[in-house]
């Protein structure tokens, strides 16, 4: 199978000079899944385990650039968005990646990078306003967080009845399916998915571990990285939770930097005895 094709992936994201968040590890995830991974850097960052130092960003053209050139040649099977961090890129990229979709559609998951990883708000209510009417209503899938969805539909998102009627909320906004990550329901913790329809609660386990830093990042990427393949999002979402755990189980032992640190994209699973 070596000479086989693999499905393409672009993921437009910001860079994690630490290597844990961000497209590198979009990247990590999309080589994991044995997928070809392109990325259109949105924003650089200065970043280690404990501390974010410094931030740049590019200018909506250039990463609309980047966009169109690798559109033009490689084409892609899906494409996610990361970190975006302004009005105008927000609106730059949904315009950039319209007319690729039409002309042959793909998935795009949208993971509205809003909060850091305290659950503080990055970002002034421009870009929250920005991703409800440039990219919800291009989103095959939406991942906020628990804040995240909070803060694009105004809604506490505290109790499981909030997370509910934030992800009709966000579905009504338009995006076609939402999967709202790190509730709890019931002292129980785990994920929230609805595709319009119905609501369901997908268990996970709340690892105590340091290293999360980009689980989310990762989350989305695998599932990104899966509906390139051709499984169905409902698939596509649980492949990508047990991928995600596992790599957060992978890292779980691991000493690196003295903060927040990575996940182990590319753990080994022990064999059974
Ligand atoms: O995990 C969200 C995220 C996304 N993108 C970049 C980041 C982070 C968090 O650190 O640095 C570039």
């Amino acid at each position: 199978m070596e000479n086989a094709q693999p499905a393409k992936v672009l993921t437009i994201a910001g860079s994690d000079s630490g290597g844990a968040a961000g497209l590198q590890a979009d990247l990590k995830t999309f080589t994991a899944l044995g997928v070809y991974g392109m990325s259109a850097v949105t924003v650089v960052t200065a970043q280690n385990s404990v501390e974010v130092a410094g931030v740049q960003l590019l200018s909506p053209q250039f990463v609309a650039a980047q966009i169109d050139v690798v559109l033009q040649d490689y084409g892609a099977d899906a494409a996610k968005t990361g970190f975006l961090g302004s009005a105008a890129l927000i609106e730059q990229v949904s315009l950039s990646l319209q007319p690729y979709r039409q002309t042959r559609p793909f998935h795009l998951v949208v993971d509205p990078v809003l909060v850091n990883h305290r659950g503080e708000p990055m970002f002034g209510i421009e870009v929250v306003n920005a991703y409800r009417r440039w990219l919800l209503p291009e989103s095959t899938v939406l991942t906020p967080n628990r804040r995240e969805a909070a803060l694009l539909c105004e809604n506490d998102a505290e109790t499981w009845e909030q997370m509910v009627d934030a992800a009709q909320q966000l579905c009504a906004m338009g995006a076609r399916r939402v999967l709202i990550t790190g509730v709890w329901r019931d002292r129980r913790f785990g994920d929230l998915f609805y595709d319009g329809e119905e609501v369901v609660f997908l268990e996970g386990q709340h690892l105590k571990t340091a290293h999360t830093h980009g689980s989310g990042d990762t989350l989305s990427a695998a599932l990104t990285a899966y509906l390139a393949q051709g499984y169905s999002v409902v698939e596509s979402v649980h492949y990508a939770r047990a991928f995600t755990a596992r790599a957060i189980k992978g890292s779980a032992a691991w000493r690196m930097g003295g903060g927040h640190g990575p996940l182990n994209h590319f753990f080994r699973e022990r064999p059974a005895p």
